[in-house]
Order: structure tokens, then C-alpha cells, then sequence
């Protein structure tokens, strides 16, 4: 099944504050993410699929898929819809290789032989790209230099993938990020650290061309 990921939510528990991701996730579903990725470095496995759970709960019968960041494990064991991968996680092709069609995987790419690696893969091995930083980020520990608008443009051209940019996307440089010609834009501190995350996804939602 083809998913709407132009408007990708990654959660973060520290910046969600004491709403909670939960009740985060419910106020940006109300405002129109198109998709959900739970992203927390610190939790056990255990927590994580606890709390992957619940998601799961709110985002019944949305049609919103559900991502969990790094493990591919957890996100089987608790029947969310795919996993999101970073260049040092397992191989996209060796995960592919343990499950269906349907799962999804995304995969973190900030270069051109990053996407070139992809593109030699089966067709149907990843089902998207995170392409970033696009901006500077405080959000993720040790993010990569922020490759800038001309770059991430040049990326998107490159591959027939979709792509959605992540790092440093807020509401005020989110009509900037889209003229790159990206598919999607993902998420953390936009919406996480919004006083109200309903209307800040709105906004984002509204701001594609
Ligand atoms: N990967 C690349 S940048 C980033 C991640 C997880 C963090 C993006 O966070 P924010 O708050 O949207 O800049
Ligand atoms: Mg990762």
C-alpha cells in the first residue's frame, strides 16, 4: 500500500514535555500528519514497545502509519508498519530479506553515494528517504552539517524514492524546504515543542505549494 508520508511526524519525549507523546501524537493527528515515527534513543526495548503500543491505539483506523526509529525488532514485535533506519543501523537489504512487502523501510541518507548504495539495491528494498539535515538542528545529537536547500534539491532529483527532508523545518522555512521539490517533511521540534501541536501541524500541513 502506497502511505502519505508529506507530513511526518518523529516524536521526541524530552521536547514533548510533560503533555506526553501520546497526547502529542493525538493533538498532531487532529491537525494532519500523515505519518508517525516514535524516536526515543534513551528508552529500553521494552519501553519502546510499550509505548508503540499505544500509538498504535491512536492511530487505529486513521490510516496513519506507525514507524519505530532503529528497531526493526520492535517495530515487528508489536505490528507497527515499518522501521526507520540510520546509515549505521542493519542493512536495509538484510532486513528486507526477513520481511514482507509491506513493512516499510525508511532509510537516512545525507549523500549522493548514499543514494547511489540504494539505487543498487532490489527495487522495493527501501520505500523512502530521509533526506538531512536540511537545516541546522539542535534536535538530533551530532547531526551532520545542514546540507542547505540547492543540496537537498539535487538529492531529491537524483532518485526516483520519495523523499522527505528532516532537520530544522519549522513553520516559518517549511514553503522553503518544499520548493527543493521534496515529498514530504518530517518533523521533531515543530510539533513536539509547539505550545499547541494541533494547529502547528495544520500550519505545516498547509504549507505545501
Ligand atoms: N535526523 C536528522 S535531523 C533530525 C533527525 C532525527 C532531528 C530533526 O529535528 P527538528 O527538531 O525537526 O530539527
Ligand atoms: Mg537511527
Amino acid at each position: 500500500m502506497k502511505r502519505d508520508l508529506s507530513l511526518y511526524l518523529v516524536t521526541d519525549p524530552k521536547l514533548c514535555g510533560e503533555r506526553g507523546v501520546v497526547a502529542t501524537v493525538e493533538a498532531a493527528v487532529r491537525g494532519g500528519v500523515s505519518a508517525v515515527q516514535l524516536r526515543d534513543k534513551r528508552a529500553s526495548a521494552r519501553e519502546l514497545a510499550q509505548l508503540a503500543i499505544a500509538l498504535l491505539g491512536v492511530l487505529k483506523e486513521t490510516g496513519i502509519p506507525l514507524l519505530i526509529n532503529d528497531r526493526f525488532d520492535v517495530a515487528l514485535a508489536v505490528g507497527a508498519d515499518g522501521v526507520h533506519l540510520g546509515q549505521s543501523d542493519l542493512a536495509a537489504k538484510a532486513l528486507r530479506s526477513l520481511v514482507g512487502a509491506n513493512f516499510m523501510i525508511g532509510l537516512t541518507v545525507s549523500r549522493a553515494e548514499e543514494i547511489a548504495a540504494v539505487a543498487a539495491l532490489p527495487i522495493g528494498t527501501v520505500d523512502y528517504l530521509g533526506v538531512g539535515p536540511v537545516f541546522l538542528t539542535s534536535t538530533k545529537a551530532n547531526a551532520l552539517d545542514p546540507l542547505g536547500l540547492d543540496a537537498v534539491a539535487q538529492l531529491c532529483r537524483s532518485t526516483d524514492l520519495p523523499c522527505i527532508g528532516i532537520g530544522g523545518i519549522t513553520l516559518e522555512n517549511a514553503p522553503s524546504a518544499w520548493s527543493t521539490g521534496l515529498d514530504g517533511l518530517a518533523v521533531v521540534s515543530a510539533i513536539c515543542a509547539a505550545a499547541d501541536p494541533e494547529t502547528a501541524a495544520a500550519t505545516l500541513r498547509g504549507s505545501r505549494p
